[in-house]
Parts: C-alpha cells; sequence; structure tokens
C-alpha cells in the first residue's frame, strides 16, 4: 500500500527479522519504503539476499532494499551464529532468487528517505546498528528529519544474550549503538527485557503448516531451525519474537505497560560490561517521574501476549500472485 507511515527497516536478516519483515508488510497504516541491510545474523551481502527474496514471496517485489555495512565500526564483521539462523541465515531453507539491491548503499538510502519523508519518516532497526551509525556520521542533520528510531536492542535489567551485559545486537557493535543513542532523534529500546517474555508456540507454528499455502509454509520451514536453537536455551520448543516485537511497538500494535523515558548510555569499554546498555532506571521507586533531556523510551513490559498478533499476522498474508 502507499500512503501510509513511511518505516525504513534496518535488518540482518535472520530468521526473527523474516517474521519481523512479514509483520511489517501486514500493518495496514504503515509504508515500507526502504530496507537496509547490515552484517549481524549473516553478512550484509547475504542479508540483501535474504530480504529480497522474501519481499519477493511476499509480492512486494517493489521495496528498495540496500546492502551497508559488512564489517561493524572498531571490528572487523567474522561469521554469524548459523547455529541459530542456519548459514544462509533463514534456517537454510532456500529461496527463489529474485530482484538485486539497489546501488546506494543503506546509508545513503536512510538518508535520501529522511529528505523524502522529511518528519514523518519512522526507523526501525533490529540488527547491529553499523548502518544507522554510519548515516548519523555521513550527516549530522538526519536525526532533526526522522520521526523516531526504534531498535530491538539492549537488555535494561535483564541478562544479556551475547554475553553476561551485552544483547547481540548492541554488543557486536557497542560504538555504532552508542552514536545512534547519543544522537538527537527520540530512540524507543525494545529489548531483552521485554522480547524473551512474547513467543511463538510450536503449535502455532503448525498453523502455518495447516495454511497450506507457499508463503506460510516456507515461513514454518524457516521457523524449525530457530525453533530447534531455543529448544536449548527455553527448554521447550517455542522461539523468542525479538525483531517482531519490535516492529509491533513502533507501529502502535503493541502498547508497553511499562516504558520510562529516560537516558541510556552504551558501554564501549573493553571491560566485561561491553557493549551493556545502561539505562538510568534510578526514578523506578517513585513512579518514574519525567526526565528532564531524556529522549530514549525504554520498554519494561507488554502485558498482552504477542504470539497470538504475529501469527494472526502472518496467516493473513497473502502470497505473491
Ligand atoms: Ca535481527
Amino acid at each position: 500500500m502507499s500512503g501510509g507511515i513511511p518505516v525504513y527497516f534496518d535488518c540482518d536478516t535472520g530468521i526473527d527479522d523474516t517474521l519481523a519483515l512479514f509483520y511489517l508488510l501486514s500493518r495496514p497504516n504503515h509504508d515500507l519504503v526502504g530496507v537496509g541491510c547490515v552484517s549481524g545474523n549473516v553478512d550484509a551481502a547475504q542479508a540483501a539476499r535474504n530480504t529480497l527474496d522474501l519481499l519477493a514471496l511476499a509480492g512486494r517485489p517493489d521495496v528498495p532494499v540496500a546492502v551497508g555495512e559488512h564489517d561493524f565500526l572498531t571490528a572487523p564483521y567474522t561469521q554469524g551464529p548459523a547455529h541459530i539462523h542456519g548459514v544462509n541465515g533463514v534456517g537454510d531453507v532456500t529461496l527463489a532468487t529474485s530482484g538485486e539491491p539497489v546501488e546506494q548503499d543503506a546509508a545513503d538510502l536512510l538518508i535520501a528517505l529522511s529528505h523524502q519523508y522529511e518528519g514523518a519518516l519512522e526507523v526501525i532497526a533490529v540488527g547491529p546498528l553499523t548502518n544507522l551509525a554510519v548515516a548519523v556520521a555521513r550527516d549530522p542533520e538526519l536525526a532533526s528529519r526522522v520521526a523516531r528510531v526504534t531498535i530491538m536492542g539492549g537488555a535494561a535489567l535483564a541478562p544479556g544474550n551475547l554475553s553476561p551485559a551485552a544483547e547481540a545486537n548492541i554488543g557486536h557493535d557497542p560504538e555504532a549503538a552508542a552514536a545512534v543513542f547519543d544522537a538527537g532523534w527520540p530512540v524507543t529500546m525494545v529489548g531483552l527485557d521485554v522480547t524473551m517474555h512474547h513467543r511463538m508456540t510450536d503449535a502455532e507454528r503448525q498453523q502455518l503448516v495447516a495454511a497450506g499455502t507457499p508463503l506460510q509454509t516456507t515461513l514454518a520451514e524457516i521457523l524449525d531451525t530457530y525453533f530447534g536453537f531455543y529448544d536449548g536455551i527455553l527448554g521447550v520448543r517455542e522461539c523468542t519474537l525479538h525483531d517482531p516485537l519490535a516492529v509491533a511497538v513502533a507501529t502502535g500494535d503493541a502498547v508497553p505497560s511499562l516504558a520510562p523515558v529516560v537516558k541510556v548510555k552504551v558501554e564501549t569499554g573493553s571491560g566485561p560490561a561491553r557493549g551493556a546498555t545502561v539505562a538510568d532506571l534510578r526514578g523506578m521507586y517513585r513512579g518514574h517521574p519525567p526526565v528532564e533531556g531524556a529522549r530514549h523510551t525504554v520498554v519494561l513490559t507488554i502485558d498482552r501476549p504477542f504470539g497470538p498478533d504475529m501469527l494472526e499476522a502472518l496467516l493473513a498474508l497473502k502470497p505473491a500472485s
């Protein structure tokens, strides 16, 4: 559709990125106007390949996809967690190859869209924040033209998942994350505090299988790898809904029940807290009074389970015609 709220989506596709992309496409009031890909679950080029193929599967080959940064700001990208997302990022399912990325890189695509949709563009980032940091460095005025940035990343009170302190998206490129939090735009952080508590069950995955359409069947197949990994973490065949939950918060479909607006700093030192998101939640004992100059919304709880909404959105998606 067009005429909705314009969204630039930055991702490292990835299985939960796949869910997030499809969830975003299902939202009637939002219009995906561009995708930038970054290294994380797979390298940026493979993430773009996956994204293009998934967009074609969902009947949206018109969405521009840009390859972004291969390496992190201060470290080379080496390899992704194949035991979680498969070697190719989509559970080692072979997708039909469709389309090519645009010539500009992800940072330039984001900057161009911020001019085209000045003041209205929503940025949703569900991978390492390297592309966003590069864009901010390239154009320091970028932050003033973007309505809001919503990220899947960080852990304010919960433990990390890359290390005891760091969530993976932040921990892979802490310098980039620090630059994104320090830029002048409002940032909504949907981190492990909340995403670990919203899951898709295997019974729900089976409903995708039962739908029998190529889109839903392929998705169920992709999810099989992810469920296998999470079985070892959660002790049950379910998966957490990290990236799609960030999309749902950005679109207003998932409404936080506790989300103080505070100041967040990212630890960029080399010690054990590298990549930690240090959220100033000292107001918690006084009902989180307003903090002057704060513009980081830290989502801590969403009372309504997101899994059923996610499934409903996936079942309603129409395959490519
Ligand atoms: Ca991701």
